[in-house]
């Protein structure tokens, strides 16, 4: 990657709690790889986040070597990105105390997603579900990143990152940059197949409810004919038909068909074609993927040096603004 061109940086990161679902790629990681040709990017798998909630620790270092493989399979290149696993790079973790101090509890208190997590996590409410959005903010700022691409889900936690780092400037002077969130026009929230009033979300309990990125086709076609629409028997993207509408998005980003090219094509068509067609189009468009995971998770030291390389020039990128921090707040 070439440093010294100024190109906008976009940052962004995906949890290794689970496979990475198709609401991800689509809302998020397709989006990484064409910023690579326009921007600086960096990338990284989220370890920290992702144990906010219970982890099994065996899982989940399977998870983030996986999940590291799975983003370079999507296309992040380590050519013209930089991609790497969140905790070996430990200014994350740095950054986050310092700005800890500069966020306040009354603006946590309002994330939706520490409502949201709470509320599934009942038994384990802890404080690092709490201040989840202050790392990110660390993620962000470290890199002094321009753009954020991420889903809807996230657009709030980018705009505490601009709180953050409005009032660290006002305090200091320009340390941070002021990040943007970019979040894509079609699927910037793919809905559970299950609740298509509910997010896709990789670590649902129910399998149905989501598509996994390395599901085979079988699977992909039988969730996709499963998933709840309404007995209307009309392919055509209208309020209050949330199946149809999520399933209608899907396709479109994949197919790059607009609503209207999908209406015509399914008129007179019932729910069965259509999901059909949504089903076989969603496995072949995903069967690349699954290929070149696999091939890159047969050699597993080649990705662990991949990541280690990701990690020491990410590290050298973070310790530049974690050192004005210190110097600006007065630690030594
Ligand atoms: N359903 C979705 N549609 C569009 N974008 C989505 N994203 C997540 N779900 C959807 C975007 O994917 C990126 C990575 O997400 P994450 O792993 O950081 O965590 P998340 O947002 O909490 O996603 P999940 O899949 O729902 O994870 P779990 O199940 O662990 O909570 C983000 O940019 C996110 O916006």
């Amino acid at each position: 990657m070439e440093q010294n061109v100024k190109k906008p940086i976009s940052l962004s990161g995906i949890q290794p709690t689970g496979v990475m679902t198709l609401g991800n790629y689509i809302g998020a990681v397709k989006n990484w790889v064409t910023f690579q040709d326009e921007c600086d990017c960096i990338y990284m798998i989220a370890n920290l986040h992702a144990i906010t909630v219970k982890q099994d620790p065996a899982a989940l270092r399977k998870n983030t070597l996986e999940a590291f493989a799975l983003i370079l399979a999507c296309g992040v290149d380590p050519e013209k990105s930089i991609a790497f696993i969140q905790s070996q790079v430990p200014q994350h973790a740095e950054l986050s105390w310092v700005l800890n101090c500069y966020a306040q509890f009354g603006e946590m208190s309002r994330m939706t997603q520490f409502k949201d997590k709470s509320r599934k996590h009942a038994d384990n409410i802890n404080v690092g579900l709490f201040t989840y959005p202050i790392l990110m903010a660390a993620d962000i700022l470290l890199y002094q990143a321009d753009v954020v691409p991420v889903g809807v889900d996230q657009k709030q936690h980018v705009e505490i990152a601009r709180d953050i780092a409005g009032r660290f400037n006002g305090l200091y002077g320009d340390v941070f940059k002021m990040p943007t969130p970019f979040i894509p026009k079609a699927g910037a929230k793919i809905m559970s197949l299950a609740d298509p009033t509910k997010k896709m979300s990789k670590s649902d309990d129910n399998l149905n409810s989501f598509i996994a990125i390395l599901e085979d086709k079988d699977s992909i076609i039988r969730k996709i004919k499963r998933s709840v629409t309404d007995s209307e028997a009309l392919v055509a993207y209208r309020e209050g038909k949330d199946g149809i509408n999520n399933l209608m998005t899907i396709y479109s980003v994949v197919t790059g068909k607009s609503f209207e090219e999908i209406e015509r094509e399914f008129e007179g068509k019932g729910y069965g074609d259509f999901k059909l067609a949504v089903g076989e189009t969603v496995a072949d468009y995903l069967a690349p993927v699954k290929d070149r995971f696999n091939a890159l998770m047969g050699d597993k030291a080649y990705l662990e040096s991949l990541a280690a390389d990701g990690a020491e020039k990410a590290s050298r990128l973070a310790r530049r603004t974690l050192s004005k921090v210190y110097r600006k707040v007065g630690l030594l």
